[in-house]
């Protein structure tokens, strides 16, 4: 492209977002024109043509401007903006994005400012706010926010919409409704009422983790018999309260199974058929998710279904935070669900792995690829350093395990350990503490790579009790070679301290805050007791007993 003065020529679809992103990208010295070429597309969809002097970034409507300048941005960054190129796109789903649906602390307001950002550049358009530990979004949800905290909810709202996501409301008045007083209605629809005048336009009740068979006064009981009758004409009233725009959005009590029940018959038959009912697959947090079980959800909910998807969330399980792949999800989901959306964890940055792939997944979950993308992930926040996506692959592997979609810890690192044992066995005695010694200088090394490389903003301090852990793990496999090698005699007991010490860094967040974190747990443990035993003349069993997890 020549150098010309940066020149922005406006069309029907511009957006202003969009120049923000191709000024910031190009620089002054190129000509970037807006629409003009007639382009015609479904929703979001766009154009991006490169010539010689000029770039056209040509949306079907303003969100698929934005994604034009966000690809264009991504072609630069690569430098792959060749005069020639025609990148034409739309997605699969309607809805990408997150939802912040767990338990625990919740994102910080800084946390939230970022992340709306990074949907934006990943062509994400939802964040649902629906922090179960904001107090007045569950259990005292009648309560109106204070002004402080309404002031924050607008600048997201704000910061939403500077990024084409749309900011999803969401109330959890399910503890305590009763959906026979007009006063309850009157503080559910007051409580959206103070949201629209913030600017916000998406709105969304949850009914999730409530016993249904409960109701908060006898009314209820005589009028509705079934609370999905109740649940439904609650969210009839909201439908009619918002108006038309965007459909309202209900997480519905019985939201992780397929079974026929009164409860889904009720929402089938009487929720208004505009309302999105949000599903997380079969089980709460699912191994897998099939187009069939989708399928089904349509059919037995009778309504849209957007995919409330349980992974990377970590409020279930102490010490962990899940970096492995975003795998199990069947290609072609979206011919069954209108969106796809990430359940994230605690820590917000440290999700972005996952939230990557879930961005590529909803964009085109028929050619989505689960180890592909992760390692795609990876590197980017490794911005192009190799030794740093080295530790990153490294990090990932010992914090695989989350129990659910991945029942393997360590799969990487499992492997080493065969390839050592192999060696040990065969008398390579020298071999095999060199392979050893090599696992111990990764391990020790990727605090230092992930703390000076890793180029997403809090990574790392979130991740801090993780890398702490990590690499004492490394130095408690660097003095087993020592004392396997038969060196020192104190080589031994310093394994034991380190292991010790690994054993002491703790999360500090809520419900897990102060839980020792969990690395390469089941396999980092059972390595160092196994070589342990192995020393000349050791007593091995009673300290090693000792060791954690
Ligand atoms: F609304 C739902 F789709 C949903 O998943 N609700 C919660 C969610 O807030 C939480 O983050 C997630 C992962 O723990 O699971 C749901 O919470 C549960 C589910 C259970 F089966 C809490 C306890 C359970 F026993």
């Amino acid at each position: 492209m020549s150098a010309k003065q940066f020149q922005v020529v406006h069309a029907p679809h511009g957006d202003a977002a969009a120049e923000r992103v191709v000024r910031a990208a190009l620089g002054d010295d190129v000509t970037v024109r807006f629409g003009g070429e007639g382009f015609v597309g479904g929703p979001e969809s766009y154009q991006v043509i490169i010539g010689r002097d000029e770039v056209v970034l040509d949306g079907a409507d303003p969100t698929g401007t934005f994604y034009a300048a966000q690809t264009l941005r991504r072609l630069v960054e690569r430098g792959e903006a060749q005069p020639g190129l025609v990148v034409r796109d739309a997605p699969a789903m309607p809805f990408r994005g997150s939802i912040e649906g767990f338990y625990g602390t919740p994102w910080s307001h800084e946390d939230r400012l970022a992340h709306l950002d990074f949907l934006g550049e990943h062509r994400m358009n939802t964040y649902v706010y629906a922090p179960k530990n904001d107090a007045y979004h569950r259990d005292r949800w009648r309560e109106p926010y204070p002004e402080d905290k309404l002031a924050e909810l607008g600048e997201l709202i704000a910061r939403a919409k500077d990024n084409h996501v749309r900011f999803v409301f969401t109330v959890s008045p399910g503890l305590s409704m009763r959906y026979s007083d007009p006063g309850d209605l009157a503080a559910l629809l007051a409580k959206f009422e103070a949201i629209r005048q913030l600017g916000g336009t998406s709105f969304a009740v949850a009914l999730d983790d409530i016993d249904h068979k409960v109701w908060h006064c006898e009314e209820d009981e005589r009028r509705f018999a079934e609370s999905g009758a109740a649940q439904a004409w609650l969210l009839n009233q909201v439908h009619a309260w918002a108006g038309p725009g965007e459909p309202v959005q209900l997480v519905p009590t019985e939201y992780f199974d397929l079974e026929d029940t009164p409860y889904k018959k009720a929402l089938r038959e009487q929720l208004h058929q505009d309302v999105y009912v949000w599903w997380t697959g079969v089980g709460v947090i699912p191994r897998t998710i099939t187009k069939a079980e989708a399928a089904r959800a349509e059919e037995v909910f009778g309504h849209r279904i957007l995919l409330w998807d349980n992974y990377p969330v970590n409020d279930y399980i102490h010490g962990r935070v899940p970096l492995g792949d975003y795998s199990g999800r069947e290609n072609g989901l979206s011919e069954h669900v209108s969106g796809v959306l990430s359940n994230p964890m605690n820590q917000a940055a440290m999700s972005t792995v996952a939230l990557r792939s879930f961005a590529e997944f909803g964009w085109d979950d028929r050619h989505f690829e689960s180890r592909a993308s992760w390692r795609a992930a990876l590197a980017s926040l490794a911005g192009g350093r190799d030794d740093v996506l080295d530790a990153l692959l490294t990090f990932a592997d010992l914090n695989t395990l989350d129990e659910r979609l991945h029942l393997e810890q360590a799969p990487e690192l499992s492997a080493r350990i065969e390839e050592f044992w192999a060696a040990w066995r065969s008398g390579e005695t020298e071999a095999a503490l060199a392979l050893l010694a090599r696992m111990a200088d990764r391990l020790a090394g990727v605090p230092g790579l992930i703390r000076t490389g890793v180029i997403v903003p809090g990574f790392a301090a979130e991740a801090d009790a993780w890398l702490e852990a990590t690499g004492l793990w490394g130095r408690a496999l660097a003095a087993a070679v020592t004392a396997l090698a038969g060196g020192e005699a104190e080589a031994r007991a310093r394994v034991l301290e380190l292991v010790e010490a690994a054993g002491r860094p703790t999360d500090t967040k809520r419900p897990h805050d102060e839980a020792p974190v969990r690395v390469g747990d089941g396999v980092l443990d059972r390595f160092v007791a196994d070589l342990l035993a192995q020393i000349p003349g050791d007593i091995s069993g009673s300290d090693v007993a000792t060791l954690p997890h």
